[in-house]
């Protein structure tokens, strides 16, 4: 069958081409004429039937994305199919399979898929190929990033998304979505196009890196509610990230980050405000939607296809265990697992987060689970004790703290056993741009005001207290970071590599940022403040290395 741009090429074939001579014939000439009103009938049936809904879609896509678009000549896309199953309306089609298909796996589309994989590449001489066992976690911990602020918009990641007057309120993704209406798919398709390209993938390869985990949310999978995220168009790229990692042989931690009602009522959760998931009048309801989303997205990810590739597949991202009821969580926990299982997810380990209920409180608990991690995210600078550490004392605590915090949970006897460092970061001060939530201060000046005032810190928490508090070298930009301030970064980042690798691993926060230069791996790595290669480091936490390193973030 044909594309709108075929179908006109031969209607003007037909109108146009024809000689001189037939039309001297009156016969010949009236059996033409009803020969073609035949074809042309046949045409707009046809073209009814399979012809694609090229018009908006031509106009949307993105000119710089790269995708060869002639790969849409002879696609073929039944009128009406929905927008993810018709490429004609993506804005980047590179390396996904344009042939159409309505097929489902779990209730979620297969489009876009190829058909084979091949799981032969090594991230690095270090670590196995995909098509080889990693083997224990214990002895050989992840090294790995997140892309994260991709198909979970922060937004301190992407500050350009949420560049509205504060008046208007747009905090988060709903926020967002609720005031783009339509042009929410645009903006946040072209996001997901440009933000993280295979390119990422390429790079995080060659910095020695060997996972990658992949934040998403739950309306990759489903909406309700007249929710206004954008339906299912970070699903397609979800799957084609997957399968870029497994070109470069990264193996994958999926992480779904937004859960229906919100597991901790923050910003990056999707929505900021409560939290009405297991907690609240729809608190049950909201934990048996994502029991359902789990369900399907275990089914799918059961397929042959992803064994060797997804080595974890994550429940829940920072559920607010300080607030919600323990039990409640626990149950809710144990309940997906055993739904992941039944459905086939077997390869996998399964990740839980902590809860910031305190490590030593995982003893004993959820034993049952075969092949779980639990999942401790570590930063200094959220708490107002810690993050007035000077330099030293950071690095310090990076190294004696994290490895006994990371010792005491891989050990049975005192912590709940397999442990995963999912997210940590380079930053020493909270002052990135809208780091604590659009429009709001920081513990480092000694800003930071809440609406309900409860955690307001109104002095400064810098570790010089006083009026020397200030973002302005916190903020700078790489390129003007001092070398001692960079000889600070490198240790730092180093000190929490050696303490995570005590455990399974670890997952830098984030692979890149628009600002925020001391949470952007890539950014790191140009400044020269990471390892070139992230299984290479010059620091192992001999704590005699440490130098007496100024106080404050500094640019020459
Ligand atoms: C899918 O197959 C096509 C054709 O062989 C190829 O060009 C493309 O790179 C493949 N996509 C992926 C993600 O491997
Ligand atoms: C899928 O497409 C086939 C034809 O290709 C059609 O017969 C079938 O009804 C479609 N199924 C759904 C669920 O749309
Ligand atoms: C693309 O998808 C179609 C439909 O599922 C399938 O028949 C075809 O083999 C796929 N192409 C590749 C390169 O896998
Ligand atoms: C829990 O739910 C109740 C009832 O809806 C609500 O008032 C409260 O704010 C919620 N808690 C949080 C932390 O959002
Ligand atoms: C950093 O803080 C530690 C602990 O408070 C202190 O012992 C040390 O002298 C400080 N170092 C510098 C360089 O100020
Ligand atoms: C209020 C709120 O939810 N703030 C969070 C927004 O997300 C950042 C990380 O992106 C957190 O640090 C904030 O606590």
């Amino acid at each position: 069958m044909e594309s709108d741009d075929s179908v006109a090429r031969e209607k003007e074939g037909l109108w146009k081409g024809r000689k001189r001579p037939w039309y001297k014939q009156k016969k010949k000439l009236w059996i033409l004429i009803g020969v073609c009103t035949v074809l042309l009938i046949i045409i707009i049936i046809v073209a009814a039937v399979v012809v694609p809904n090229s018009g908006s879609g031509e106009e949307k896509r993105d000119e710089s994305s790269g995708s060869d678009q002639s790969r849409l000549s002879g696609v073929l896309v039944p009128n009406g199919a929905p927008s993810w199953l018709n490429p004609y309306v993506w804005q980047d089609i590179a390396d996904f399979n344009l042939t159409y298909t309505n097929e489902t796996v779990g209730d979620m589309p297969i489009m876009g898929l190829n058909l084979t994989w091949d799981d032969s590449a090594k991230a690095n001489e270090q670590v196995p190929a995909l098509n080889e066992a990693w083997g224990d976690y214990a002895k050989r911990p992840a090294r790995g990033v997140n892309v994260g602020g991709w198909l979970s918009l922060e937004p301190f990641i992407t500050p350009s998304l949420f560049n509205y007057d504060l008046r208007m309120g747009i905090v988060d993704e709903y926020s967002l979505c609720k005031y783009l209406a339509s042009r929410c798919e645009s903006v946040l398709e072209k996001h997901y196009a440009t933000f993280v390209t295979e390119d990422t993938f390429r790079q995080i390869r060659d910095a020695g890196l060997d996972h990658v985990r992949i934040p998403f949310s739950y309306w990759a999978v489903q909406t309700y509610d007249g929710d206004p995220y954008l339906f299912r168009t970070s699903w397609r790229y979800l799957l084609r990230a997957i399968e870029w990692c497994r070109r470069y042989g990264l193996r994958v931690n999926l992480d779904l980050h937004g859960l229906p009602g919100s597991q901790n009522g923050w910003n990056h959760s999707g929505r900021l405000g409560a939290i009405n998931w297991l907690n609240g009048t729809d608190g049950g309801l909201n934990a048996q939607r994502s029991l359902e989303i789990h369900d399907r997205l275990s089914k799918f990810f059961a397929q042959p296809r992803y064994k060797n590739i997804i080595a974890y597949y994550g429940l829940a991202n920072e559920p607010k265990m300080t607030y919600l009821p323990e039990d409640k969580v626990l149950q809710w926990t144990s309940d997906a697992y055993a739904l992941v299982r039944k459905n086939g997810v077997s390869n996998a380990a399964v990740v839980f987060g902590d809860g910031f209920r305190g490590l030593h409180k995982w003893q004993g608990e959820l034993t049952g689970l075969d092949n779980a991690a639990l999942d401790v995210h570590q930063y200094l600078i959220f708490n107002t004790d810690l993050i007035v550490f000077n330099h030293s004392a950071k690095v310090r605590h990076a190294c004696e703290g994290w490895t006994e915090e990371t010792l005491e949970s891989m050990d049975r006897a005192t912590g709940f056993g397999p442990t995963l460092v999912a997210e940590w970061s380079q930053a020493d001060t909270d002052c990135a741009k809208h780091l604590t939530n659009v429009g709001w201060g920081n513990r480092w000046t000694g800003t930071y005001i809440t609406p309900d005032g409860s955690g307001d810190v109104t002095t400064p928490r810098c570790p010089t207290k006083d009026n020397r508090c200030s973002c302005d070298a916190a903020n700078a930009p790489a390129g003007q970071w001092s070398d001692s301030y960079k000889q600070f970064l490198k240790m730092f980042a180093e000190a929490q590599m050696s303490s995570f690798e005590k455990g399974w691993g670890w997952f830098y926060w984030v692979w890149d940022t628009e600002d925020a230069p001391q949470w952007s791996y890539k950014k790191g790595l140009e400044a020269g403040v990471l390892p070139a290669k992230a299984y290479e480091r010059s620091f192992d936490c001999d704590l005699s290395q440490i130098p007496s390193f100024s106080d404050l973030p500094e640019t020459y």
